[in-house]
């Protein structure tokens, strides 16, 4: 038993699961800068209020995909081939792979993600909306390397990924993803994936500083998670949303900065914040269609086809394993 055990004792994760958070928030708060990594944002809160972002005015990306897999719907599964099985690496809510499943005739859907209970759920959901798809939840870390069900090995095998997730990767990390993608997913796999683009820098400033304030409750809720998961005492009060776009790394940058001098415990540790110090939460990588296309070409994939919105806001690809 670790000495942080009654810290712990309210957790509502499986115990492996709450000693990563642990793990990682301790190690990444002791770093300099300090850091938080984004893929803790989705507790229950967390994941209502991303969902609430999705529908934000100033929130493009979620929209603007799904109107990409609406019109070309018909387009991306003329490139599939018959009884494939569909593979979701992170799936939230099923709106975007209800689209690919209407459109292409696939034998099975394996929706892969770090919350069991949620991929569960969204299944039943499915199973009545298509009977004869045979549906196999995986509950596993996505960017981690998995094994498929065996039910489907037989099977062409299409990634679907998309809401541009893959911006949360750094560069180097997004393209060790893409491998690792294409080593589950085998030999002559296909991958659907959405990227963000780079674009006016109002535009983008607005999509993470929306005027109802709910990107900052989304930022803000890490700590609120930290306090009950952690036993941690952030007073949520004492830090401020902020968020930037870094032209030179084409990304916006999410960060909890803190509004004066103080000290913060967690599980034993204590961490000092001067004023205006941040705590950066989270990247968005924005992309060209010709660095997407680079970093693809790189990582074990050749891009079949892209597709955008008019005004090239967001882009899909249908990449081809090499
Ligand atoms: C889920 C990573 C695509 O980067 O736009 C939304 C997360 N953060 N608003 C994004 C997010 C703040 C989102 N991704």
């Amino acid at each position: 038993m670790s000495m942080h055990a009654p810290a712990l004792a309210d957790a509502h994760l499986p115990d492996e699961q709450t000693s990563a958070f642990a793990r990682d928030a301790v190690g990444d708060l002791s770093q300099h800068p300090k850091r938080l990594s984004p893929k803790y944002f989705y507790d229950a809160t967390g994941s209502e209020l991303f969902e609430a972002i999705t529908r934000l005015p100033e929130y493009y990306p979620t929209r603007t995909e799904l109107g990409i897999l609406r019109d070309r719907g018909g387009e991306i599964a003329s490139l599939i081939s018959d009884n494939a099985a569909l593979v979701e690496f992170g799936a939230g809510a099923t709106t975007k792979v209800r689209l690919l499943l209407e459109n292409c005739a696939f034998a099975a859907y394996v929706p892969v993600d770090i919350s069991g209970d949620f991929i569960k759920a969204q299944a039943e959901a499915l199973r009545r909306d298509f009977p004869r798809l045979a549906i196999y939840p995986l509950t596993a870390d996505f960017t981690a390397p998995f094994a498929l069900p065996s039910a489907v090995r037989s099977r062409p095998k299409v990634g679907f990924f998309p809401g541009s997730t893959i911006g949360n990767f750094e560069p180097h990390e997004a393209s060790r993803f893409l491998r690792s993608a294409r080593d589950i997913l085998g030999e002559r796999a296909q991958l659907i994936i959405g990227a963000d683009l780079e674009k006016d820098e109002g535009v983008l400033y607005d999509a993470y500083n929306d005027a109802a304030g709910v990107t900052a409750r989304f930022n803000l809720n890490v700590l609120v998670r930290i306090n009950r998961e952690l036993g941690g005492n952030f007073d949520i009060s004492a830090f401020t949303h902020r968020a930037i776009y870094n032209r030179e790394r084409h990304r916006i940058e999410m960060h909890l900065i803190s509004k004066k001098p103080q000290t913060v415990r967690m599980l034993g540790t204590s961490f000092s914040f001067r004023p205006g110090e941040s705590i950066h939460t989270e990247n968005s990588y924005k992309y060209s269609m010709e660095r997407f296309a680079a970093l693809a070409r790189g990582s074990g994939w050749k891009v079949r086809e892209s597709w955008t919105d008019a005004a090239k806001m967001f882009s899909v690809h249908a990449l081809k394993a090499e």
